[in-house]
């Protein structure tokens, strides 16, 4: 399983890159669903714009689906208070949203955005995308990035995002250039990690230039009695592992000669904790 089916998507905006308006604004071009690589139609859905929040003369909802990059979703947060400047939390009070709707449901496993005209201050950095099947009572957060190093360039794509793309859980060890181990969540940027040059296969060391939170849902419980001299792994179903000389993704490990027993590894969902078949 790799993929959502919703009536109700948003693009929820918790934080943006700087400070230099007086009210805070946020905005993009475009923002897409994408089911594979394929950008899923923009006649699949109807647009709307969060109640906390005010769209500019030219920044209508419906400007982030029309596959324009010179027209814009764009809108003043009438709290005033979105996060910006790079250091914000998520709250329901002073995010605002783009919001998605299909009467007949989409099915999606990626997004992505294009940054608007003009004003990188106004720009996405923290947001989340969640989703609702069962028309908005209910919702989950597919994805929630912080401090995302959007990149400064107008009309430019940001992502995709896949929604199964975070590799290792925070509490996963790494490799640290002195050869002791830190949990992932404890990663600064500027320390100095062993790194896997996946294009040869060797190891040096690298710097951590930047970091972010990205929450998949579905992981891959991999015991540790499946691999010898190995500890439990959680991780997503696209992290690849290298196995007899070949990369291989996590969801595809079972049958493979390095694992000892087959078809037992788990797929679990990391928010209820019910295993997934
Ligand atoms: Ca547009």
């Amino acid at each position: 399983m790799s993929s959502w089916t919703a009536n109700y998507i948003r693009f929820y905006v918790t934080g943006i890159k700087g400070t230099s308006e007086s009210s805070a604004k946020t905005q993009v071009a475009e923002f897409q669903l994408l089911s594979g690589s394929s950008v899923i139609a923009t006649s699949s859905f109807s647009t709307s714009t969060s109640n906390n929040s005010t769209e500019f003369p030219d920044g209508a909802s419906a400007n982030a689906n029309d596959g324009n990059l010179s027209t814009k979703w764009g809108t003043v947060i009438n709290s005033g208070s979105i996060t910006n400047n790079n250091s914000g939390s998520i709250t329901s009070t002073n995010a605002v949203f783009l919001q998605f709707y299909s009467s007949s449901g989409v099915t999606f496993d990626q997004y992505q955005f294009y940054t608007a005209n003009d004003v990188t201050d106004r720009d996405p950095t923290y947001w989340q995308i969640q989703a609702s099947a069962d028309g908005g009572a209910t919702w989950t957060v597919l994805d929630s990035v912080n401090n995302y190093p959007t990149t400064d360039t107008r009309q430019t794509l940001v992502g995709p995002f896949n929604l199964n793309s975070v590799c290792l859980i925070g509490t996963s060890d790494i490799l640290m250039a002195d050869l002791t181990f830190k949990q992932i969540k404890d990663i600064n940027r500027g320390d100095l990690v062993m790194s896997d040059i996946q294009t040869n296969k060797t190891i040096k060391v690298a710097r951590v230039l930047k970091s972010f939170s990205n929450t998949a849902i579905i992981l891959v419980h991999i015991p540790k009695n499946l691999i010898s001299n190995i500890d439990d792994i959680y991780c997503s179903e696209k992290h690849v592992f290298w196995i007899n000389g070949s990369r291989i993704y996590a969801k595809n490990i079972k049958g493979v000669g390095f694992v000892e027993k087959s078809n037992t590894y788990i797929i679990f969902n990391s928010k209820t904790k019910e295993p997934i078949m």
